[in-house]
């Protein structure tokens, strides 16, 4: 059934429910001395490379794989298009290691085919916080599937982070594997009604009009929140201790220092936008929200060949209600000429994802951990990591 997952150090199908197992690392780690030394071997016809992202002509590389190869809808009809920026940003957080940004090249044409990488982050699970890596933007050329490339590669990356002393990672996927921490949906936010009808991503209801659906995802012109403002670099005190406070009360959440609030809040054009409510008389800030920038390409429409798309990211409010403090983004992101506004159900979204309208998605995310063993999944209520 799955040949591959079957050796790994993860929950299996059939330890489902076995509540004999202890929670935590399934294997312990081995001296460092006894990780292997050279990489996996790959096809004769192709070879390993660092993905350096700092060179413009390999980030271009990257960037030419993934929006061609990279995933897509159950219908084919989008596909994630990452941009430049938003995967330099991704890849180089605080303590990244360029051993991590893996691709695989042909050796005659020096042609890139797929990518791996991972990213350092430090992740709490219930009382233990835990160094681990975040793997992500698997990626095989299309012409190069299902030839048992992936298995290397995903070998070949927990080498990697093994010689970083690293035994531990996160990743998701929107295919089951064994075995999700937590299975979450996907929920869409009509910003530009038309154009989502035109290409597909969503369809008039019964007796729904386009005048009614416009009428339906109209939003006010400015935003609600006194004290509303773009995040600035002054703010990254006050958000890591509004972020850290907020994420201790999940069962699985990341713990960010400041570095890493700069890194992943602070805005940058096209690639993440983060607004902070200042109290008018205080001076303090008292929430937040944040979103990035994740478009896809449009497969064969005529009219249209990119769906602008918001995710939202990590959200506190202590103050300002929950469901304001979206709208407001909503509104900005109607502003800045989004399609749609994208959430999971996980966190506390669940109860703003119905009052603001988004529909249900056609996809899932499915949540894992390499080498750390839950008793029980969690309900996505109980998670408070979003991977990009
Ligand atoms: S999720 C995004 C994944 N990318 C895409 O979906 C893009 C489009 N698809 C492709 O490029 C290919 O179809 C991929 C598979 C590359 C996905 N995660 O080579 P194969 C297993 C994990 O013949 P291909 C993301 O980036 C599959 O079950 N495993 O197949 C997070 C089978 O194993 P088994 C996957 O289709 C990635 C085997 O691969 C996935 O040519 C996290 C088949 O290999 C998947 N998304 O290539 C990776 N899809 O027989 C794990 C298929 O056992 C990280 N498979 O069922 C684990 C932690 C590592 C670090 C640990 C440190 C301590
Ligand atoms: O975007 C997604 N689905 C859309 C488009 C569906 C097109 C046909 N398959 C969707 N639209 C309906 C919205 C509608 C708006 C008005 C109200 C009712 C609802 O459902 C889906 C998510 O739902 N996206 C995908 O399938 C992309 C892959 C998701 C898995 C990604 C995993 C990879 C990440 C690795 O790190």
């Amino acid at each position: 059934q799955h040949k591959f997952w079957e050796t790994q150090p993860v929950g299996q199908f059939k330890d489902v429910g076995n509540s004999s197992l202890p929670e935590g690392p399934i294997e312990q780690p081995t001296p460092l001395s006894e990780v292997k030394q050279e990489p996996y071997n790959l096809p004769s016809l192709y070879e390993w490379t660092v993905c350096d992202m700092d060179s413009d002509e390999v980030c271009n590389e990257v960037y030419v794989l993934l929006t061609n190869n990279y995933v897509e809808d159950d219908d084919n009809l989008f596909r994630f298009n990452y941009s430049k920026e938003f995967l330099r940003w991704g890849l180089r957080p605080p303590g990244y290691f360029r051993s991590w940004h893996i691709g695989v090249r042909v050796k005659a044409s020096k042609k890139l085919v797929a990518f791996i990488t991972g990213i350092p982050v430090k992740l709490r699970v219930r009382d233990e916080v835990v160094r681990m890596a975040e793997v992500n933007f698997l990626c095989v050329h299309k012409k190069l599937r299902s030839k048992r490339l992936a298995p290397v590669m995903i070998k070949e990356v927990t080498r990697r982070i093994h010689l970083e002393n690293i035994w531990q990672a996160a990743y998701t996927a929107g295919v089951l594997l064994p075995t999700p921490v937590t299975t979450c949906q996907y929920w869409h936010r009509t910003l530009n009604p038309k154009k989502l009808i035109d290409v597909g991503f969503s369809r008039l209801g019964e007796r729904m009009t386009m005048s009614r659906a416009i009428k339906l995802y109209r939003l006010p012109s400015s935003t609600a929140t006194l004290g509303l403002r773009k995040m600035e670099l002054r703010d990254v005190p006050a958000v890591t201790r509004l972020l850290r406070n907020y994420l201790s009360r999940f069962a699985v959440a990341p713990v960010f220092d400041d570095d890493e609030v700069e890194h992943w809040l602070l805005p940058q054009e096209d690639v993440v936008d983060s607004y902070v409510v200042e109290s008018p008389d205080s001076h303090e800030i008292t929430d937040f929200f944040s979103f990035y920038t994740l478009p896809s390409s449009i497969l064969n429409n005529p009219n249209y060949s990119n769906l602008k798309a918001a995710y939202t990211f990590y959200n506190v409010s202590t103050t300002t209600p929950l469901l304001q403090l979206i709208q407001d983004a909503l509104i900005i992101a109607k502003q800045k000429d989004f399609d749609v506004f994208n959430a999971l159900d996980i966190m506390e979204n669940e109860p703003f994802l119905k009052e603001l309208k988004f529909g249900r998605g056609d996809g899932q995310l499915y949540y894992y951990l390499y080498n750390y063993r839950l008793k029980d999944a969690l309900k996505p209520s109980e998670l408070g990591l979003v991977l990009l």
